[in-house]
């Protein structure tokens, strides 16, 4: 029965700081917006011409600006892919015109928070209410995050494990 408690216990603990892989988004609400995080596995990204030129099918498609990178170094333990997708709670409409900042602290090691590279993208064949930003991240799992995102003046802290 022991074992049966500690599952429950870690489930409560889960329950309250959300899913932080493969879950369903952890949506925020600002003054205008409607912030959803996603972490889910690392997903290759791809330049338009990569898409077109490979006649691809899944992946992600890079649409914000020709310098954006993998900012995952497969050194820190996993690597996820952290997305954000923004509605406009006035029209419901996915924001495809404002990029976020976003910034990524790890709680345990209390290092500096990273402000990662933002990449505006589509999953490869998805509709237009697809487009998101983000990028493939390193997190050490078990570590305690904050996700900081803002849009424009307005921002939102999402707080998780890494598993
Ligand atoms: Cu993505």
């Amino acid at each position: 029965m022991r074992n049966v408690a500690c599952a429950a216990a870690v489930l409560g603990a889960l329950s309250l700081i959300g899913p932080a892989f493969a879950g369903a988004p952890v949506t925020q609400k600002t003054a205008s917006y409607a912030i959803s995080l996603t972490l889910g596995p690392k997903e290759t990204m791809f330049t338009p011409a990569e898409v077109k030129a490979k006649h691809l099918k899944s992946g992600e498609v890079m649409i914000g600006g020709s310098m954006a990178m993998d900012m995952s170094s497969g050194m820190g333990g996993a690597v996820r892919h952290l997305e954000v997708h923004i509605t406009s709670r006035a029209t419901g409409k996915a924001i495809t015109n404002l990029t976020p900042k976003i910034a990524v602290a790890d709680r345990t090691t209390k290092a500096l928070s990273d402000v990662i590279t933002v990449v505006k993208m589509q999953g490869v064949g998805a509709p237009a209410s697809d487009i998101h930003f983000g990028n493939n991240v390193d997190l050490h799992l078990g570590h305690a995050y904050t996700v900081a995102v803002a849009v424009g003046a307005e921002e939102t802290v999402f707080h998780f494990v890494a598993k």
